[in-house]
């Protein structure tokens, strides 16, 4: 297999644990989503100016509140504004001064922002007043669970004050399911708290449900500010299975042809259908990323489905001792195309430790290696800034894990099996529409 010489992994390579299977990985300090790559160069480092417009303080990524400051960031990484105004001022909005740069929320003083490919700077602006102000941290949420399972994690979101004078806010739900805490403060100017949004899903049946969180604030500028809530629910079983793949119906010692192999999956001589290991039939898939290398086994395949939809498979992790750039055994994902440059999310993946990892890289459970496990994995989309991902692994059904989704999250269009290295098999591999 030849390995492709380190100047050819500066400029493809593409890392970041939480962002799907890895072929290369090179030895990098701020890793990328590839989801914001847009050309060969996905690790060149920019510098972010922000500054007030002088009737204020700003703060970068938690950062002490300073008039101005900069700081070296990676194409494709959001950057933690928020804008705080002197006294006898209240904040307007963000404006970028030069370069380009996408600011999530220009007109709230807790926002992010993100560079499109070269230095910007931004500026946040004040304007004279008394009043107080609503900033709130995100304008939207999202939840998923599965009928009949336990409740979505809680999520937050942080209310600042960016205005003069004391916000008394207080928080309305236009939604049984929706509740949050505390439910209502009081905050100087300036300062901020966060709130806990939960979502009970108590008689609720199968379907998409909306609802509004009303922040209000008496005399603030703003008054009222709203964040909108989604949550999915919908069932673990049932569904209409789209495809199926037990690996029974291939040549043993073939790469099945269902599949595209990517990386070293196109090594039949470490990946193949074997016979001599299965959790259903007698075939199941191998595959192989190198041991001690950064040179993992990939392969995808159409899910023609939408979202909601429901991944289920048998995985068995092998018992190699791993050291190599990305030491994790299997991993399963979604990705657009066919090739491990492209965008991908990671839905799940069994690290060197013994843990399983869900999409945000927070652990799971545990596993053994040489031992099957039957994976089921519902992916949702409760509003399009969102992802929600359930996990159910031998019959134990998980909460709901939701994060952001990514620029590219609606091209993933192939389901991906991957061991990032060692071996690792797959069989009994079902796509459900939900
Ligand atoms: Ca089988």
């Amino acid at each position: 297999m030849r390995r492709p010489r380190f100047g050819t992994i500066i400029a493809l390579a593409v890392t970041s644990i939480l962002s799907g299977c890895n072929a290369l990985v090179g030895s990098f300090n701020n890793p990328v989503d590839p989801a914001n790559i847009t050309t060969s160069n996905p690790y060149a480092s920019y510098t972010l100016s922000v500054a007030s417009d002088g009737n204020g303080t700003v703060a970068i990524n938690g950062g002490g509140s300073v008039s101005s400051t900069s700081t070296t960031v990676s194409w494709g990484t959001a950057v933690n504004l928020v804008a705080t105004p002197s006294s006898g001022y209240v904040f307007s909005n963000w404006t970028v001064v030069s370069g380009s740069a996408t600011i999530a929320n220009a007109s709230s003083a807790l926002t992010t922002v993100t560079l499109n490919g070269g230095d910007a700077s931004v500026r946040a602006n004040f304007s004279t007043g008394s009043n107080p102000a609503i900033s709130l941290s995100s304008g939207t949420l999202g939840f998923a669970a599965t009928q009949g399972g336990s409740n979505p994690y809680s999520q937050t979101v942080i209310i600042q004050n960016s205005g003069s004078g004391t916000l008394n806010w207080s928080v309305n739900s236009n939604a049984s399911w929706l509740s949050v805490a505390p439910a209502s403060g009081s905050l100087p100017s300036g300062t901020w708290s966060t709130i806990t949004v939960s979502t009970d899903i108590t008689g609720l049946s199968a379907t998409t449900y909306t609802g509004t969180l009303t922040v209000s604030g008496a005399g603030a500028l703003n008054t009222p500010q709203s964040i909108r809530v989604a949550l999915s629910v919908y069932g673990t079983t049932g569904g209409t299975l789209a495809w199926t793949d037990s690996f029974e119906s291939y040549a043993v010692g073939s790469f099945p042809s269902a599949w595209t192999p990517d990386a070293n999956a196109s090594d039949l001589s470490t990946n193949y259908v074997t016979n001599s290991i299965a959790s259903n039939g007698s075939n199941s898939l191998r595959l192989y990323g190198v041991v001690g290398g950064s040179w993992a086994s990939i392969t995808y395949r159409a899910l023609n489905v939408t979202p909601t939809y429901r991944i289920a498979f048998d995985v068995y992790n092998g018992t190699e001792t791993l050291s190599g750039a990305h030491p994790q055994r299997a991993e399963v994902g979604i990705r657009q195309g066919t090739s491990w440059v492209n965008p991908a999310r990671q839905l799940i993946y069994f690290d060197q430790y013994g843990n399983v990892k869900d999409t945000t890289g927070a652990t799971i459970t545990t596993y053994s290696t040489a031992q099957w496990y039957h994976v089921e994995i519902t992916y949702s989309r409760p509003d399009s800034a969102t992802v929600s991902v359930t996990y159910k692994i031998n019959g134990t059904t998980y909460p709901a894990v939701s994060t952001s989704a990514q620029s590219s999250e609606s091209s993933m269009t192939n389901l991906e099996l991957c061991a990032e290295e060692g071996s690792a098999w797959f069989d009994n591999v079902q796509v459900y529409q939900q």
